[in-house]
């Protein structure tokens, strides 16, 4: 092996050391969240107020059952729409050391997700990645991507801020950098590993404040005939399936294409392709490659958006208030099923059920018991509304007449899994009020 071709991971080791980590405890309520004066994509100031989810926890902030009656810290959540790129996105942005540095959402808590990134992997490694080539996963959690295409001839390298998930990554013999993604970083991995055929950023462009320092170190690390390839959940999903839930602190983005493509372009990054895919309750997929312009692929999708009217504030009305409605028939439905005596129990604790609970107020007198199979969550309360969260094997005690699919994303796989209990006549009910 050369020295370009040595993994980057024993070189770059020490970044590990000199890191700073902001302890929790330097953050206050009042000064950890500051206010976005203007867009993200085109800079434009005066953005206007969509959504107001009102003051929420961190939704992946869980709390210890001892910590139960002192004050949580909470933070504005309110979604903006700037009319000039069309780039809608939060107020105020929580630091991101506060959010990423330890988490608990683990890619491979779903084996739907688990396959869907594995698809990813072998389908792009297959087409841009040579024999030894370098394919760098940003935002690469627990390694579950990166490990579907380990036997490959290909060296790999992740990059993800979370300390406690790295040790996962390495059980999975993934080398990961626990830092955030940044074009210094780009330009020391380049400099130590030589640059990657592929880069790859599923549902993390969202959690990033600087897309620019993002695009310019996606550009410097990119090798000429290089794939980005990068999904993020579609904001026009969002708005035709209500998915308020998925608006937390943790997602300062809602793509749509078209302010893709302006921001692409601005770092020369040319837009090739657009797939959809229907996890996370509806998903593009975006190839780039670097150039200008975009393909006519992508200009039916911005035909579409234009069409769909996307940049347009007075699109968003019918939003927000389908999500006032929501929130009064889920506490009227709940309260309904308590009066008939039947027990629901939440299923799954994802962030997008702490935005829920806590945008409804569903209490615990409403919904007392949320399970999940996340280890790292269970014996932990959900942030806000202190639902304690038990491992699936609870079931078989807390007998649920209702199932209140939290995690309505992985329906398919949570009626799988729980097919039994269906069969003996439990009810699955998502927030948005399907029986399935
Ligand atoms: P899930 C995640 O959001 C994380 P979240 C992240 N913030 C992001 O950007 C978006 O996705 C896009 C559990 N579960 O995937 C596991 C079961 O208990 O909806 C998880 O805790 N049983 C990076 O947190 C939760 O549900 C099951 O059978 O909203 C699902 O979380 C299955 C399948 C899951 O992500
Ligand atoms: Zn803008």
């Amino acid at each position: 092996m050369s020295t370009e071709q040595t993994l980057p991971q024993q070189a770059l080791s020490e970044r590990l050391e000199r890191a700073q980590v902001i302890p929790l405890s330097e953050f206050s309520p009042d000064t950890a969240s500051w206010e976005r004066p203007a867009c993200r994509v085109c800079g434009t100031g005066g953005l206007i107020e969509i959504l107001n989810l009102g003051e929420q926890p961190p939704a992946n902030a869980f709390v210890l059952p001892k910590d139960a009656n002192n004050p949580e810290a909470k933070y504005p959540l309110s979604l903006r729409l700037c009319e000039s790129c069309g780039m809608v996105q939060l107020g105020h942005v929580v630091p991101a050391e506060l959010l990423f540095r330890s988490y608990l959402f683990f890619t491979s808590s779903s084996k739907w997700m688990a396959d869907h990134f594995s698809n990813l992997m072998n389908e792009n490694a297959e087409q841009y990645v040579p024999a030894g080539g370098l394919v760098v996963e940003i935002g690469s959690n627990d390694g579950t991507a990166l490990s579907a295409i380990r036997r490959r001839d290909v060296r790999l390298l992740g990059i993800d801020p979370a300390r406690n998930i790295q040790v996962l990554a390495a059980s999975r013999a993934i080398p990961t950098i626990a830092e955030f993604f940044s074009e210094p970083l780009a330009e020391e991995v380049a400099r130590v590993a030589g640059q990657a055929s592929m880069i790859v950023a599923c549902n993390v462009l969202g959690h990033i404040d600087n897309l620019d320092d993002v695009c310019r170190g996606v550009r410097r690390l990119l090798s000429p005939a290089g794939a980005f390839v990068f999904e993020v959940p579609y904001l026009k999903n969002l708005l035709d399936k209500t998915e308020y839930d998925t608006v937390y602190h943790e997602h300062l983005s809602y793509f749509a294409v078209r302010p893709l493509v302006t921001l692409m372009n601005r770092h020369g990054l040319r837009m090739e392709r657009i797939q959809s895919f229907p996890v996370h309750g509806g998903t593009i997929r975006c190839t780039a490659k670097l150039g200008s312009g975009f393909s006519d692929d992508v200009q039916t999708w911005l035909d579409q958006e234009e069409k769909a009217g996307l940049a347009d504030r007075f699109t968003y009305g019918v939003f927000a208030a389908l999500a006032s409605k929501n929130r009064h028939e889920l506490t009227t439905k709940l309260t309904e099923l308590k009066r008939q005596g039947l027990k629901v129990v939440g299923y799954g604790a994802p962030a997008k059920g702490t935005v829920r609970l806590n945008y409804c107020k569903v209490t615990t007198a409403l919904l007392p018991d949320v399970i999940d199979s996340t280890p790292a969550k269970q014996g932990l309360l959900i942030p806000g509304t202190h639902q304690p969260i038990h491992p699936p094997s609870a079931l078989a005690d807390l007998k649920p007449d209702v199932l209140l699919l939290l995690a309505w994303n992985h329906a398919p796989e949570i009626l799988a899994r729980e097919a039994e209990l269906k069969a003996r006549g439990c009810r699955f009910l998502t927030p948005n009020l399907e029986e399935l």
